[in-house]
Formats: structure tokens, C-alpha cells, sequence
């Protein structure tokens, strides 16, 4: 399930990957609010050789052995025109991401999934079945989106930890996306 293949002549291909609690939340205090290692390694194969783009504040929150992403390129999406990361891109807007790549995929946090949401061509959502505090939640997933498949079909798998979690991917229905 990497990378996108849908990709077409000047048009930038955008998933946005995430993964949510119950009421969509997708963090508290810079943190993911539970462990799901199975959570990780889709994140980690789903992203692994392509263009990860996140905002500063995702950047700062990932732990520094995994930043940059490894065998990723990652783009940090930031208004501040002075800041830099070891290994990162700066980006300072969307136009600029969309521009400048054929694809890639959007991994956080809350107020770069609003931004790019209008642009993606597919989602990839892992619910997650526990009710947490949070301050940062996922974008709704509105009319225009059609889930194409939900892994398992009915149900939920157990993670190592206990947790209950789900994978489900959503594709764009025939409306279209802004440019
Ligand atoms: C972000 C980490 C955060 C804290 C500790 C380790 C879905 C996820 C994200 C973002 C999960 C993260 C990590 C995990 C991945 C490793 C590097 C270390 C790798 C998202 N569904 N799940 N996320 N890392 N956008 N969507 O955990 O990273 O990929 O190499």
C-alpha cells in the first residue's frame, strides 16, 4: 500500500494519514493519547519512500532519533521563514508543497489535515477504539469521501497492547478536489 499511483502531469498527489479516538481525537499535549504499535508500522510502511509533509509543531513532537523520518524526504510546513531542521524541508505554504512534488503523503498534526484536506485524493484513518482526553482532532470526513475499504471488514483487530483499532481508506467520489 505505498505511495500513490494516481499521480497525473502537474497535479500533486496528497494522501493524509492519521489516526484517531473516539471523537476524532488525534492528540493531547503533543502526543499521540494511546500505544499501537500496529498503528506505527502501517504509518511506517505506508510512508516509507515518499515525501511526509508535516506541520513545525508535528516536527517538534517527533522523538529526535526519528527526525527526520528516515528513508523518507520530510517537508515542515511553517510561516516562520527563519526556522530550520536537520534533515527537513521548509515549506511555507500549501501552493508551495503542491508545487513542488509529485506526491506525498500529509502526516499531521490537525491544522495541516484542514489545510490539505481540500487537495487529498485519499485517506488513510486508523480508528482506534479508546476514549481519550485530547486538544488536537482530526478533520471530518465529509460527504465527498467514500470509504473504499475497512481493514478487518467487520469488527476490530487487537493490537499487541490490547487495543482495538481498525484501518479504514477513503477515496474521493466523483466530485473532485480544489486544485
Ligand atoms: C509519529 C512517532 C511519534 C512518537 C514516537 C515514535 C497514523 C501515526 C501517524 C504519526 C503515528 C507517529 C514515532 C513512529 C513511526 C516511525 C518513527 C518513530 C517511522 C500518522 N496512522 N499513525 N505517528 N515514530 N500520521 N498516522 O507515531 O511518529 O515511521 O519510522
Amino acid at each position: 500500500m505505498t505511495g500513490l499511483s494516481t499521480s497525473r502531469a502537474g497535479r500533486c498527489s496528497v494522501g493524509l494519514v492519521w489516526a484517531q479516538a473516539h471523537g476524532g481525537v488525534i492528540g493531547v499535549g503533543g502526543k499521540l493519547p494511546w500505544h499501537l504499535p500496529e498503528d506505527l508500522a502501517l504509518f511506517r510502511d505506508l510512508t516509507m519512500g515518499s515525501t511526509v509533509v508535516m506541520g513545525r509543531r508535528t516536527w517538534e513532537s517527533l522523538p529526535e532519533r526519528f527526525r527526520p523520518l528516515p528513508g523518507r524526504t520530510n517537508v515542515v510546513l511553517t510561516s516562520d521563514p527563519e526556522w530550520s531542521g536537520e534533515g527537513a524541508r521548509r515549506a511555507s505554504c500549501v501552493a508551495d508543497v503542491l508545487g513542488e512534488h509529485d506526491s506525498v503523503w500529509v502526516i499531521g498534526g490537525a491544522s495541516v489535515y484542514a489545510a490539505f484536506l481540500p487537495h487529498a485524493d485519499r485517506l488513510v484513518v486508523t480508528d482506534v477504539d479508546v476514549l481519550v482526553q485530547g486538544d488536537a482532532w482530526a478533520p471530518a470526513i465529509g460527504p465527498e469521501w467514500r470509504r473504499a475499504a475497512r481493514a478487518p471488514e467487520a469488527g476490530w483487530s487487537s493490537s499487541t497492547t490490547g487495543l482495538r483499532y481498525a484501518v479504514n481508506e477513503y477515496m474521493r467520489a466523483a466530485a473532485g478536489r480544489a486544485e
